[in-house]
């Protein structure tokens, strides 16, 4: 029998928070794909982590302060990187239960968290906000979407990616667009770009802020 090759770790907490301080250092993309430098090791290539753009709203109490917050704690879940953060739009609630304008934008990651461990994650954060789930429509401090995942089509309880209505929303679009505009939706064959051209959604969606780092 040969010897096992060395299992590939990701970074402990402290080189987690070094890697963090590096974040300015260059990416490699290829067909929206990150790959990380920090995560070569052992001369293997290097690790692809899957891509991912979550949506983000809020419409109840603080709510720059509720977005920011996820922004934060997606950064911070492990095995996964921050890698963009879209403009804030303000905009007007799609759904009749659910008065108030609402913050929106959307987060790019780069993650090995599988869909299921990422979305259990997602529901943690909006816990940590306040978020009850109890009306489906209703206001909300913070709520979380898990718009595209790679180009996995996932069909479970609970779980669908890409979200079933993003390609409808204004709301999603125009941030997943200012990020993403090539990221190709994995059923419908197009990109967010093409999809943003032919959205009819008519709810408004004004820019409220377009950089994230001047908030913070
Ligand atoms: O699906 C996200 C929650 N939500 C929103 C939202 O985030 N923004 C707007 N404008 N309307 C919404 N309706 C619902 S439900």
């Amino acid at each position: 029998m040969g010897m096992a090759e060395p299992v590939q770790e990701w970074p402990d907490a402290r080189r987690k928070e070094a890697l963090r301080a590096e974040r300015t250092e260059s990416y490699v993309s290829t067909q929206g794909r990150l790959t990380t430098p920090q995560m070569a090791t052992h001369g293997q290539a290097p690790r692809v982590a899957a891509c991912v753009y979550i949506g983000v709203g809020s419409n109840l109490g603080d709510r720059m302060s509720h977005c920011l917050a996820a922004v934060d704690a997606l950064d911070r879940l492990d095995r996964t990187r921050l890698v963009a953060v879209s403009p804030w739009y303000e905009t007007e609630p799609v759904g009749a239960a659910a008065p108030g304008d609402f913050l929106n934008g959307v987060v790019g990651l780069e993650t090995d968290l599988e869909p299921r461990a990422l979305l259990e994650a997602c529901l943690a954060i909006e816990r940590e906000r306040g978020r009850a789930r109890a009306a489906r429509e209703g206001p909300r401090t913070l709520d979380l979407d898990l718009l595209l995942y790679d180009d996995r089509v996932v069909d479970e309880p609970g779980l669908t990616v890409p979200h079933p209505r993003m390609a409808e929303r204004a709301f999603v679009l125009l941030p997943l667009a200012d990020i993403a505009p090539r990221a190709v939706h994995p059923v419908l064959g197009c990109t967010v770009a093409v999809l943003r051209s032919r959205l009819s959604d008519r709810h408004a969606v004004r820019l409220y802020q377009s950089s994230w780092s001047s908030a913070v």
